[in-house]
């Protein structure tokens, strides 16, 4: 038996496999609100076998967008568009899950494919970023954002609530939290971000107290019976990984104790000083000494696209969830070719009913 195609229970879901499609984002909505091309792209990817997607990078607020044209959760209008998708992936076989997040320095960008930089100053279609502290990303993203006061702090927490709510009212059933890739979350737990000197700057524990606090807040919304996970970069690459591990590693301990389910677990992307040493399965050894440190479940991405990698990761007890993210971008169906690669004789397990009537039925003729 292959291990990649074992169910994962958590909570009260179960995943028909251990393969997730990570939270990618389309660039493609208006005012936050998901249109056709949503409705197209997030079935057509459920309907490849993935026991999970994620619904990509979604904003807690309008200044919490990386662009223009991301995905939001800060009104109704925009959970009402969303219950299609929620819905749609859910009668794929997959479960829906969607990632809330807040993009701080990192926001007001172009989109990829129209430079990836910060928008011009003067452009009406940027805005005021904020983020712990009054320092740019640099390099393609200089615009210096506005430090929080604390009012702001208390603010976007409740926004992470309010989006978290409309979530699970639009009918996700998991949901991540973004507290990675040097974006707001992770700017208040990175040193290369916050250099503030009141109770969220400093030691770790004002370091870490947002994204504790959201967490808490966030639990308290989020039914018990649904996973609440967070993405977190727990490792820089810049040299002093020891140290950043470490200190990931005990708020994961937190959450976990806070009531996270799983920890996804990614990379900072906090500075430009980064030097990181891409490789397939990057963070497979990472992800498994968070996983054997604090007990949580992990999922990890970058780089788990080959099968015979994806279902090692599992039997080898580094990963409980593998999450592949541009391979279904090429392929929507990558879970049932790796089933084939891997010898799973009849992966009817992602077959509907009327598919898997007729194929078998035909089989031959
Ligand atoms: C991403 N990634 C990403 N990560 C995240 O946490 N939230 C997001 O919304 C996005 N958006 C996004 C868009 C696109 C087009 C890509 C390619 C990537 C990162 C993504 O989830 C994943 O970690 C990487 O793609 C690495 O996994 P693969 O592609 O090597 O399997
Ligand atoms: C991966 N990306 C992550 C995104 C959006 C686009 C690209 C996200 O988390 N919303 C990435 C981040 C940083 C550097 C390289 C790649």
């Amino acid at each position: 038996m292959t291990a990649l195609f074992q169910p994962l229970k958590l909570k009260d879901i179960t995943l028909r496999n251990r393969i997730a499609v990570p939270p990618m984002c389309q660039y493609m909505a208006t005012d936050g609100v998901v249109n056709d091309w949503h409705c197209v792209h997030y079935p057509a990817i459920a309907r490849g076998g993935a026991g999970l997607v994620i619904v990509e990078a979604t904003a807690v607020s309008p200044e919490g967008r990386i662009t223009p044209a991301c995905t939001g959760l800060w009104n109704d209008a925009q959970a009402a568009a969303m219950a299609p998708i929620a819905a749609s992936i859910k009668a794929a076989g997959a479960v829906p899950g969607i990632q809330i997040g807040h993009a701080g320095r990192k926001a007001s960008a172009n989109r990829p494919w129209e430079g990836d930089n910060h928008i011009a100053d003067g452009d009406p279609r940027g805005w005021q970023t904020i983020s712990p502290s009054a320092t740019a990303f640099g390099a393609h993203l200089p615009k210096v954002p506005k430090a929080m006061t604390l009012e702001d702090i208390t603010r976007v927490r409740e926004d992470f609530v309010a989006a978290a709510r409309r979530a699970h009212e639009a009918g996700f059933e998991w949901l991540e939290l973004h507290f990675a890739h040097g974006y707001l979350g992770q700017s208040f737990f990175s040193v290369h971000a916050n250099q503030r000197a009141d109770t969220y700057g400093g030691s770790f524990e004002n370091r870490s107290r947002f994204l504790r606090e959201t967490v808490q807040a966030v639990r308290k919304v989020w039914p018990e019976n649904l996973p609440l996970t967070a993405r977190f970069g727990v490792i820089e690459y810049d040299g002093r990984d020891e140290e950043t591990l470490a200190e990931a590693i005990e708020l994961t301990r937190r959450f976990k104790a806070e009531g996270l389910d799983l920890l996804n677990v990614s990379m900072g992307f906090s500075t430009l000083t980064a030097n990181i040493p891409w490789a397939p399965a990057l963070l497979a050894p990472v992800a498994e000494r968070v996983r054997r440190e604090t007990g949580l479940p992990v999922a990890s991405a970058w780089g788990f696209d080959h099968p015979a990698t994806a279902d090692a990761c599992v039997r080898d007890g580094q990963l409980d969830l593998v999450m592949i993210g541009r391979a279904h971008l090429a392929n929507p169906h990558w879970p049932m070719q790796a089933a084939r690669a891997l010898g799973v004789e009849r992966p009817t397990w992602v077959l509907p009913a009327p598919y898997a009537h007729w194929l078998e039925r035909y089989a031959g003729s």
